[in-house]
């Protein structure tokens, strides 16, 4: 261990220390090194992690418009999760959209005591009777789980009464040990109720779907743009800017392109099994992925005309990027950075920040498993512990409907493997970062302190509970949840918002001046007399 993580688990009592030292690497990319990921908070631990009924709710279901989301549970579950992180749609003329909506069941202590099944099914008729959406999704909340309530019975009678699709979530917060619990558990839902439930006819040369990006703060519309300008048909995006019909058909795709790798490689990897479709990992983020992952599309199709207008289009776009880079790298360049977020942008923000010749000294993830850390080629030897057991995995098998099964593409993979193109694989952060960087999973309060006094960075990526922590050292923090009031930051245009958005928060000396009030005399001062 580094004097750095010794000062850091000095603080802890020996087995939390022992613990925590399994979460921190110091990178090596050579090295095929171990991390400990997708384990439990240690309780009393400030963490950064949310719970699996975010994951689930707000994380995969939340931006998809045409689906009515009730919260079965207590009114502060759905609040925070009312449109904070930034997840944005864009409905066609006279479409509906739900997304600015919160619906929750609103439990009271006497639901709690009595049950509150009576009172979902009222919620479920009346958003029904409001709003006659063509699904209705309800999610569990910790006290329906305690108590007991059957959310799988009354959607299934409600879908029997009402005769819309109605299917609930058993995504209690405290059902795993982190937002991914909720990501599996929706990847199963959607891909039971939603996916291959409807047919529709070819529409395109190259159909693709989308998986694992959120539209945050526009993102997902830069994408599209250029899939429309190239030739790309994007049947459905899992779940950006989407709908719950498009996914129904989201099995006539050729292609599945997996961005958030953590959130959403189930639907990728069951879609496979059953359709036979297969699936490439890609990142749209920053203008140099962006440009990897639009040609690597070309690539699979192999089609002269697509290639030819992908590559003008990655032509035209990079002299326009490269002319802000160029113009803003000096100002920002040799900066140190750090990113703890989520399960894929700690990893996906590394190319932008390389870029601009910003250094990432430190990075993990919230609540990533191993492949996201070591790559996809750890899966077999991650052990199954009881919290991951606790999750459904579904059985899917190729299915029935010869019409459906896609022979074409399974030899397509064939052939294109054979020549080298990578399938069903992510590498992982930890190869594509620094030798000598810290990597940290699911680091807490204590260390972001201690992390921040050692390497003094420029920049710290995180989200709002950091936030104004950090600021309070005087290190500007960006969201890289919900992009503050920024973005997009995906392909060329999100490439030079973010480049400006550097240069904004790091030319400047405002944030030397910052000095805490509380550093030199204490705020607030109290006294304790304990009487005999
Ligand atoms: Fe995937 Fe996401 Fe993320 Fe994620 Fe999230 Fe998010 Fe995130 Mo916040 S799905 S893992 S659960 S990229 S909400 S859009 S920003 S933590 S890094
Ligand atoms: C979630 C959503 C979140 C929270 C972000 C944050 C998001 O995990 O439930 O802590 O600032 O992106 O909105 O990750």
């Amino acid at each position: 261990p580094t004097p750095l993580i010794e000062d850091i688990l000095a603080k802890y009592p020996r087995k939390v220390a022992k613990k925590r030292d399994k979460a921190m690497v110091i990178n090596d990319p050579e090295k095929d090194q171990e991390i400990q990921a997708n384990v439990r908070t240690i309780p009393g631990i400030i963490t950064q992690r949310g719970c699996t009924y975010a994951g689930c709710k707000g994380v995969v279901l939340g931006p998809t418009r045409d689906i009515v989301n009730i919260v079965h549970g207590p009114i502060g579950c759905s609040f925070y999760a009312w449109l904070t992180r930034r997840n944005q749609t864009a409905p066609a003329e006279g479409e509906g959209n739900f997304i600015p909506y919160a619906f929750s069941t609103d439990m009271q202590d006497e639901n709690i005591v009595f049950g509150g099944e009576v009172k979902l099914k009222e919620a479920i008729r009346e958003a029904f009777e409001l709003f006659h959406p063509r699904a209705i999704g309800v999610f569990s909340t910790c006290p329906v789980g305690l108590i007991g309530d059957d959310v799988h019975a009354v959607s299934r009678e409600m879908k029997a009464e009402l005769g819309i699709n109605i299917f609930g979530f058993s995504c209690e917060g405290y059902r795993g040990v982190s937002q991914s619990a909720g990501h599996h558990i929706a990847n199963n839902q959607v891909f039971s109720h939603l996916v291959g439930k409807n047919d529709k006819e070819r529409i395109g040369k190259f159909q693709v779907n989308l998986l694992g990006e959120y539209n945050i703060g526009g993102d997902a519309f830069e994408i599209e743009r250029l899939f429309e300008e190239a030739g790309i048909t994007l049947i459905s995006t899992f779940s950006g800017n989407s709908t719950t019909e498009s996914m129904e058909y989201a099995h006539t795709a050729d292609l599945n392109m997996v961005m958030c790798h953590r959130s959403i490689n189930y639907i990728a990897e069951m879609m496979e099994e059953k359709y036979g479709i297969p699936w490439i990992k890609v990142n749209f983020v920053g203008a140099t992925s962006a440009a990897k992952s639009l040609k690597k599309i070309a690539e699979y199709f192999d089609d002269a005309e697509l290639t030819a207008k992908v590559d003008a289009i990655v032509e035209r776009e990079m002299a326009k990027v490269e002319a802000v880079r160029l113009a803003v790298k000096p100002k920002v360049e040799g900066k140190l950075a750090m990113m703890f977020v989520g399960g894929s942008r700690a990893h996906h923000y590394q190319d932008l920040f390389e870029e601009l010749g910003i250094r990432v000294v430190s990075a993990g993830y919230e609540f990533a498993h191993r492949d996201d850390y070591e790559g996809r080629k750890v899966i077999p030897n991650i052990k199954i512990d009881a919290d991951t057991r606790n999750i459904e995995e579904l059985t899917v098998t190729k299915t029935e409907n010869p019409a459906l099964w896609r022979e074409d593409l399974v030899a397509k993979k064939a052939d294109l493997e054979a020549k080298g193109y990578a399938f069903a694989d992510y590498e992982g952060m930890m190869p594509q970062m620094k030798k000598n960087s810290l990597v940290i999973d699911d680091v807490n309060h204590w260390e972001t302190e201690k992390l921040i006094e050692f390497y003094q960075p420029d920049v710290f990526c995180a989200g709002i509970k950091e936030k104004y922590v950090v600021q309070k050292f005087g290190v500007p923090l960006k969201q890289l949840h919900n992009y503050d009031a920024g973005g997009p930051y995906t392909c060329f245009d999100g490439a030079v918002n973010f480049y400006k958005e550097m240069q904004r928060m790091l030319d400047t000396k405002i944030w030397k001046l910052v000095d805490t009030p509380w550093k030199n005399e204490p705020e607030i001062v109290g006294s304790m007399t304990i009487e005999a």
